[in-house]
């Protein structure tokens, strides 16, 4: 990264008032949460299809065993980058954040204005009366009972829309914000953005990966991300391949020397 670059990103978030910010798990493993698509992250460990509704469906035990020991973080606490953020939407420069994070730690920092495109981990609801669970109170019914994911408000008789299921989108699935209205709303934040603002996402999961397109023309994207993505040489684009942490506090410095 140029001192060209940082200067240049430095000025734009200096001067702005509609920041939209689009988040991924990137922005998280400096809180100790594992990614998907780096070195050592969870697709290290396992394919994308134990992530699949279909595979939810059909091995719904192991679905849970693998979600718990690997996407539900209660210890973890926000780093410096959730905070930042956090501090400019109190300074009226963030609009929203829009995210894939499934562990609520931009909230926790103190956001406000968030949107988890992706679901969160922090609860289950049951597909057939819409029964809404605690993951803790999941994890107690994993140690407790043979089916814990069959809803006990439903007649139990192991039919699968009896299921009870994270509030997570799986691949092949669908969230609240995959509807209409939502979309519709993701839109207008992009169209009325000073500019957009990427923090750790590898951008390969559509339709999240399409927003950046959907900004006025002219509107500069910024990237900060250790990895590639497929932005990286677009027009009015800045890149910066470093820590999200590390990068925010330098910028954040400058901003209140
Ligand atoms: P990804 O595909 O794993 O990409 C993460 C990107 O972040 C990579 O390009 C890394 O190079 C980059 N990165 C990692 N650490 C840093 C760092 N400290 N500083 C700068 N860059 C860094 O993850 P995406 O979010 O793009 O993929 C979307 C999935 C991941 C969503 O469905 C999420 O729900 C899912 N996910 C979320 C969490 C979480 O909530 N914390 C954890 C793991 C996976």
């Amino acid at each position: 990264m140029s001192a060209n670059t940082m200067d240049t990103c430095t000025n734009l978030i200096r001067n702005a008032k509609k920041i939209v910010v689009l988040t991924g798990a990137g922005i998280s493993t400096e809180s100790g949460i594992k990614d998907f698509r780096s070195k050592t992250g969870i697709y290290s460990l396992a394919p994308e299809y134990i992530l699949s509704l279909d595979y939810f469906y059909q091995h719904p035990k192991e679905f849970y065993q693998f979600a718990i020991e690997n996407l539900y973080h209660p210890e973890a606490v926000p780093n410096k980058g959730h905070e930042i953020l956090a501090k400019w939407e109190q300074e009226g420069k963030v609009a929203t954040i829009i995210t894939q994070n499934i562990d609520g730690l931009h909230q926790r920092a103190g956001s406000k204005n968030v949107i988890e495109f992706h679901g969160t981990m922090k609860t289950a609801t049951c597909l057939n009366c819409g029964k809404n669970y605690s993951t803790d109170e999941m994890l107690s019914r994993m140690e407790t009972m043979e089916d814990f994911y069959i809803c006990n408000n439903c007649i139990a008789n192991n039919k699968v829309e009896q299921y009870i299921k994270p509030d997570v989108v799986l691949f092949g699935d669908t969230g609240t914000w995959f509807s209409m209205a939502g979309i519709q709303t993701i839109l207008r934040y992009m169209q009325e953005a000073d500019f957009v603002l990427v923090l750790g996402t590898s951008l390969l999961v559509t339709p999240f990966s399409t927003f950046p397109q959907y900004r006025r023309q002219g509107v500069p994207l910024i990237i900060i991300n250790k990895g590639e993505t497929p932005y990286d040489f677009g027009q009015d684009t800045y890149v910066i391949h470093e820590s999200i942490g590390k990068t925010m506090e330098e910028i954040d410095n400058q901003l209140h020397p």
